[in-house]
């Protein structure tokens, strides 16, 4: 319950930011959004944090976009010698009054053959698919990039 406050403290200390919040089937997914991609990348990740304040638990088991050729769910690993890689991420399951975090240097959504040309303020269409709110849309922003983010690298 302390990390569902938390998201929704930030949550309302920037609700102009956030304006494309939604919630489905008590499902709260607050400010999806994807880091701008260096120039001429290839690929690129997005983010969202997903609060669950339904009653019942549900599970992400995949994602869909238009903006690029594949989308992956995966996760930053760190070796004891401090080696990044990723992995694919199993389907998530989020229990009531929990919160479930894509965010930099951790889970994200990998987005592969990405189309060029997404400029800072788009809106990029996604379907989040749940085991039992099914087909959800979501509409990420692109975000200018975190400097202080750690980069996205991919391994494979
Ligand atoms: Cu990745």
């Amino acid at each position: 319950m302390k990390r569902l406050a938390l998201a929704l403290a930030l949550l309302l200390a920037a609700p102009a930011a956030h304006a494309h919040d939604v919630i489905v089937n008590g499902l709260h997914f607050v400010h999806p959004y994807i880091s701008e991609p260096i120039k001429g990348a290839m690929s690129g990740a997005a983010y969202v944090v997903i609060a669950n304040e339904g009653t019942q638990a549900d599970t992400l088991i995949g994602v869909e976009t238009d903006i690029a050729m594949m989308a992956m769910m995966h996760k930053t690993e760190f070796s004891t010698d401090g080696v990044a890689s990723m992995v694919e991420l199993p389907p998530v399951t989020i229990a009531p009054g929990d919160v479930y975090s894509f965010e930099p240097g951790g889970a994200h959504i990998m987005l592969m053959m990405l189309n060029s040309g997404l400029k800072v303020g788009d809106m990029a269409p996604f379907t989040l698919i749940f085991e039992n709110a099914g087909r959800v849309a979501v509409e990420f922003m692109v975000d200018p990039a975190d400097p202080n983010a750690p980069a996205v690298q991919h391994m494979h």
